[in-house]
């Protein structure tokens, strides 16, 4: 194995909107003489928040890469987005890491997306610590902040380090596990000091209950803990390592960004605690159907996955991947084994927020991009063409709002749609749908704030501008009574007439059979080649349904008699007839408006469940079931679709942030009879209105 993936840490920085992951990441950077200025949110510029929206809205859209030294290891630093609507980065991204440090703010404690953070740690199985950061501000509270982290996160937090001094006069860290302490300047410059007189009996509690803790998680460890002999500093300091690594356990540090205090050590806990590529071990593949292991060697052929792509109209695109085994040289070319194809690349990057830096080798365990490629996409496996295999990528959170949107002007439609595509592509939180029954474009994400700055993308990058609205509902219609009527269509207006007569039956299917036909007439009443023609006229028909002009479905339509004209029969009037006759019977079957009813599938924790429940109630959802998974509550329910169009921001208001939910389409159900009435209102005071 190579000495340069043993000294290499993939780190991400995950949590909550706004604690301060990219303010830590920056002064990181900084400390370590990557970057030459100290970049900031605040004032626009940081080389990690470099996108012009993320400038103007200071929080972080997307994920940025940058990379340090650090005591001669090398650290790709990895910055992720934690506002909701962006979040979903923070799962796809968070393969190509090795470890995360999730961040909290200390006023707040543990918030939600900190939380789900971690969650995702579980999820793919890595190394996590977690840094409690704006320990300077007002209102600021180690003890509080940790406190809030109860039974919220596994596994257990340990304390391995503590705060000197409390808000403004926060200036110093207490290290547990070194038991050293450092005091910094006002540039961020530390000095030992002795461990303050007036900390040393918590200082003595907490260092106690780390040992105990540490030495839980090895067996040799424990069992000389309990016989009272004291575990020297060298088996402290690898149990830790080796019980942060294994997920035993997550280590809290503190500090603060903004004052540059306790950010050093962090970077020292990285390289020392955090894993390395070889650390993290293979990667689960696929090579066919077959499930193997890639083991991160230069020497093993290449193997890598892409986690991010930049689309920059200009520059082209950038394709950020990991490489999990093998090395790369400067050109070359590869196989896509998710799109099947090969593609040539001509430059070797390593990212530098949005910078990009030529390279003339990269190994296992690196993050680096390539170019302008062709067809390689965000989750593809790019990969020797000798040895194809393919990676499970990291599924997106799915979209939990929708608008419909249009080009503001008509020869930007076509353009809408394939720039759009392109978004999708850097972006695969977002769909977009065509809505053939509503004829509208529906582009889906994550909330109005994601859906928003996909808009302000697309100006910016495309320049194509769209207003958006939220997307009809897709009403259909369909009939509630059996009916048999007579379509009879005849015209004469000399020379040749028309004459078309039928006579058919309208029944109601049960929801989702769609239409059928029947032809049940007999004794050539109506001559043969006519019949696909009453059909036709019924279909056609059906595409506006008689209340709001919705599509009628779930019937069946017999013809069973009428009769023809030797000279003015046509396909064309058995056409019109059957229509007639539909419309006709249509208003004679009692018809019924039909909408979408939703299947929702809600998480959120025990206290808003009483909230959650009243308020389905009030959209008239139905409640399917309720199962609780950890300290979560699910709820499962039906809702008609027109009532939780926006139901994304509804459900962050009503839980603080904290509930989630999935839906998907469930089935068609009448609308009651009062509800039908304004949709129908609606409809035709919308079609006036266009008039
Ligand atoms: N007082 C104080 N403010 C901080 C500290 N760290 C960050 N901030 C401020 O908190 C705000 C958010 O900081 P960011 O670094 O953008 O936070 P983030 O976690 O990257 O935010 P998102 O990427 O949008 O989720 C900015 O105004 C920072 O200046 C800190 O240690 N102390
Ligand atoms: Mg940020």
């Amino acid at each position: 194995m190579s000495d340069a993936t043993e000294k290499l840490r993939n780190i991400m920085m995950a949590g909550h909107g706004g604690c301060g992951k990219t303010s830590l990441s920056e002064v990181m950077l900084f400390n370590a003489g990557s970057t030459s200025r100290l970049g900031s949110v605040d004032d626009g510029n940081s080389s990690l928040d470099f996108d012009e929206e993320e400038i103007k809205r200071k929080i972080s859209l997307s994920t940025a890469v940058h990379h340090y030294s650090w005591k001669n290891h090398y650290v790709n630093i990895i910055d992720t987005p934690g506002d909701q609507n962006f979040f979903s980065e923070t799962k796809t991204c968070m393969p190509a890491a090795d470890g995360v440090i999730a961040v909290m703010d200390a006023v707040s404690g543990l918030e939600v997306r900190t939380e789900q953070a971690i969650g995702f740690t579980s999820e793919f199985n890595l190394p996590c610590a977690l840094f409690i950061n704006k320990m300077d501000r007002e209102r600021a509270d180690f003890t509080r902040a940790m406190e809030s982290t109860a039974d919220r996160i596994s596994p257990k937090t340990i304390i391995i380090q503590l705060p000197i001094g409390v808000e403004d006069g926060f200036n110093g860290i207490v290290d547990l596990v070194s038991l050293k302490a450092y005091q910094y300047d006002a540039a961020g410059k530390a000095t030992k000091i002795d461990i303050p007189a007036d900390m040393q009996d918590m200082v003595d509690v907490e260092r106690e209950s780390l040992v105990e803790n540490i030495a839980e998680a090895d067996d040799a460890l424990l069992e000389k803990y309990l016989e009272g002999i004291a575990l020297t500093q060298e088996e402290l300091v690898g149990a830790l390592r080796k019980g942060i690594l294994k997920r035993q356990f997550i280590p809290v540090l503190c500090g603060s960004a903004k004052k540059n205090i306790g950010i050093d050590l962090l970077a020292t806990f990285i390289v020392e605690n955090m894993p390395s590529p070889i650390d993290r071990g293979a990667f689960q593949a696929f090579k066919g159907e077959e499930e193997i292991s890639l083991d991160p060697d230069p020497k093993k052929p290449f193997a890598a996955f892409v986690f991010k792509t930049i689309i920059d109209p200009y520059a082209g695109q950038l394709s950020i991947f990991r490489i999990v085994s093998g090395k790369l040289g400067k050109d070359g070319t590869f196989l896509n084994t998710t799109k099947d194809v090969k593609e040539r690349f001509t430059q070797l990057l390593c990212i530098e927020g949005k910078d990009q830096k030529t390279i003339t080798e990269a190994g296992p365990g690196s993050i680096v991009a390539f170019t302008k490629l062709k067809s390689t996409s965000t989750g593809d496996t790019i990969c020797d063409e000798g040895n194809p295999v393919t990676f499970k990528c990291a599924t997106p959170l799915s979209p939990i709002i929708a608008f419909a949107i249009t080009a503001k002007t008509k020869k930007d439609e076509d353009k809408l749609f394939s720039s759009l595509t392109k978004l999708i592509e850097e972006d695969p939180s977002l769909t977009i749908t065509r809505n053939t029954e509503t004829k509208e474009t529906v582009l889906s994400g994550r909330g109005q704030v994601h859906i928003e700055a996909t808009i302000g993308k697309l100006k910016r990058k495309f320049n194509v501008e769209v207003d958006y609205k939220m997307p009809t509902v897709p009403y259909k219609e369909t009939i509630k009574k059996k009916v048999r009527v007579q379509g009879k269509h005849k015209k004469q207006s000399g020379g040749h007439g028309q004459y078309g007569d039928c006579w058919v039956q309208l029944e109601p299917l049960p929801r989702g059979k769609g239409f059928e036909f029947v032809d049940a007439v007999v004794g050539g009443v109506i001559p043969r080649q006519y019949i696909p023609a009453v059909e036709k006229g019924i279909v056609e028909a059906a595409v506006r349904g008689v209340l709001a002009g919705f599509p009628c479905v779930d019937f069946r339509a017999t013809v069973d008699d009428g009769s023809y004209h030797a000279v003015d029969s046509s396909e064309m009037a058995f056409k019109v007839a059957g229509s007639l006759a539909f419309k006709k019977a249509v208003l004679e079957a009692n018809p019924v408006l039909l909408e979408p009813i939703m299947k929702l599938e809600i998480t959120t924790p025990d206290d808003y469940m009483g909230d959650i429940m009243g308020d389905l109630n009030a959209r008239r959802g139905r409640v399917l079931g309720m199962d609780s998974a950890g300290k979560m509550q699910v709820i499962k329910a039906n809702v008609p679709l027109s009532e939780i169009l926006m139901y994304a921001a509804d459900l962050i208001s009503m839980t603080g942030s904290r509930g989630e939910f999935t839906m998907e389409f469930s089935h068609l159900d009448e609308v009651p009879s009062e509800m039908a009435e304004k949709v129908i209102a609606a409809v035709k005071q919308h079609q006036q209105d266009a008039e």
